[in-house]
């Protein structure tokens, strides 16, 4: 209890714990800075479930980009403390501070057109999640800060073509055993699948209203007995449906 107030103390005095999802890899040639994004246009976390901003982040950057995809490809989602990456040299809060533990998850919705489509009445499903290894005791968060930033998954190979959005949040539960602070960050990315997939999903959610703010994966005490923010060994369930399988 001693160790998660100092943390959320921490994390409250600096707005330098954040991150934002800013770049897109495809089997690993980068797509560009902001390049078919939807990112918020500052790193602060959003803290109600019930908040539009679940859907893209706050409303920010816009590109008329859509990223082409085969499914199947190694997709990599780019994590910075601020637009950029790093918010200046050996930035010990980059890509994410390194409290801010929690899963990552990857969604997607049908749209007609990636970079004119409506934000609203979207039809979600997960296709891809990295939640809490209890044996490596180890985070979806930690994983992307091994990797300097980078969240690597593959997109499906069932997808069917055309466009979408792909939304990849960061949800950071290092406060979340108080009410309405887990932290939520999350952009979209702007889509074009080719191949001969033929999912179509047989239940989606919506955002908001996929997640409820009581979720065991959302209203949670990742510290141990420890103090440690290890879930004292016990298994933990991102919140959500569970990921396609093809
Ligand atoms: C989407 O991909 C298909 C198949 O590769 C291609 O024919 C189409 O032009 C692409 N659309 C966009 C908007 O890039
Ligand atoms: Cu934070």
């Amino acid at each position: 209890m001693k160790f998660s107030l100092v943390t959320a103390l921490a994390c409250a005095l600096s707005v330098e714990g954040h991150a934002i999802f800013q770049k897109v890899s495809v089997n690993g040639k980068d797509q560009g800075q902001l390049t078919g994004i939807r990112a918020p246009n500052n790193n602060n976390p959003v803290q109600d479930v019930n908040s539009q901003n679940m859907i893209c982040g706050q409303s920010g950057t816009k590109s008329n980009t859509v990223i082409n995809v085969a499914a199947g490809d190694r997709i990599g989602s780019y994590w910075g403390h601020v637009i950029g990456g790093a918010q200046f040299a050996n930035d010990p809060d980059h890509p994410i501070a390194k409290s801010h533990k929690g899963p990552v998850m990857a969604y997607l919705a049908k749209v007609d057109n990636a970079a004119t489509a409506s934000l609203n009445g979207l039809k979600w499903f997960k296709i891809w999640q990295d939640g809490f290894d209890t044996g490596s005791r180890k985070w979806g968060v930690d994983n992307m800060i091994s990797n300097q930033g980078w969240v690597y998954f593959n997109m499906p190979q069932c997808i069917a073509p055309g466009q979408y959005l792909l939304r990849v949040e960061v949800l950071a539960l290092h406060s979340a055993n108080r009410p309405n602070q887990a932290q939520f960050y999350q952009s979209c990315a702007q889509i074009n699948v080719s191949g001969s997939g033929s999912f179509t999903p047989s239940q989606t959610v919506s955002f908001p209203g996929a997640y409820k703010a009581s979720d065991p994966g959302i209203s949670v005490n990742i510290y141990g007995p420890q103090g440690a923010p290890d879930m004292g060994g016990k298994p933990y369930t991102p919140p959500g449906p569970a990921p396609i399988t093809c």
